[in-house]
């Protein structure tokens, strides 16, 4: 699959905003690819699509969720929840892509997983970090981005479960198993950092 096919795609799917934002994702999972000797085709796949479904209606993700079958407890939780597994659906019905780590990457941005794939972990940490966020330490995690990515996502969930929690706001399972698989990693590895 050709990405700047699938840019002009996004392009078309998305306010002008959510586009850029999208193009500064692809850049910054490219540079994160380059840097852990990731190939990169798949995680530049997943980067430019994450928030392909970002602009559709609340009710049209909804329509989505239950056209193509997925986990129907997600609507118990946010509708900013919603848009990365019906991208994932829709790259896989409509552009043919079955590659797992893509899927996975592109299902999970937002809340993350126990146990990511290192291009899940490139994704979710690129769409955190890519330069136009402006985030309560930030700097940190963005350095930290390019020296263990696990690390850096890490810190990125602990600081969305933060903000979550300080607004009353709930936390979906799969955000806290991946804050939980990853700080017991972290514990279990001494070279992560858990500053
Ligand atoms: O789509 P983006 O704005 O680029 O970023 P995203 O897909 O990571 O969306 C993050 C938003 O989702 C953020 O404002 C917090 C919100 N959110 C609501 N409930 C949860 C949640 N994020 C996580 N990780 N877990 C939740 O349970
Ligand atoms: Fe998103
Ligand atoms: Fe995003």
């Amino acid at each position: 699959m050709n990405v700047s096919y699938l840019t002009e795609k996004v392009k078309e799917a998305l306010s002008n905003d959510r586009y850029e934002h999208s193009v500064r994702v692809l850049e910054t999972a490219r540079k994160l690819a380059a840097h852990y000797e990731v190939p990169a085709e798949a995680v530049e796949i997943a980067a430019i699509f994450h928030d392909y479904a970002k602009c559709l209606s609340k009710e049209c993700l909804k329509e989505n969720i239950r056209y193509y079958e997925i986990d129907a407890n997600l609507l118990n939780y946010h509708h900013e929840l919603w848009h990365g597994p019906v991208a994932a659906a829709i790259i896989r019905d409509k552009f043919h892509i079955e590659n797992t780590d893509i899927i996975n990457a592109i299902y999970y941005h937002t809340t993350g997983r126990a146990g990511m794939s290192i291009v899940e972990y490139i994704v979710f940490t690129a769409d955190f970090t890519e330069p136009e966020r402006n985030i309560p330490g930030i700097d940190e995690i963005r350095k930290l981005s390019f020296q263990n990515v696990e690390t850096a996502a890490r810190k990125a969930l602990k600081s969305t479960i933060i903000h979550l929690m300080n607004q009353d706001a709930t936390v979906h399972p799969d955000t806290l198993e991946a804050y939980n698989y990853l700080t017991q990693k972290s514990k279990e590895s001494p070279s992560i950092d858990r500053k």
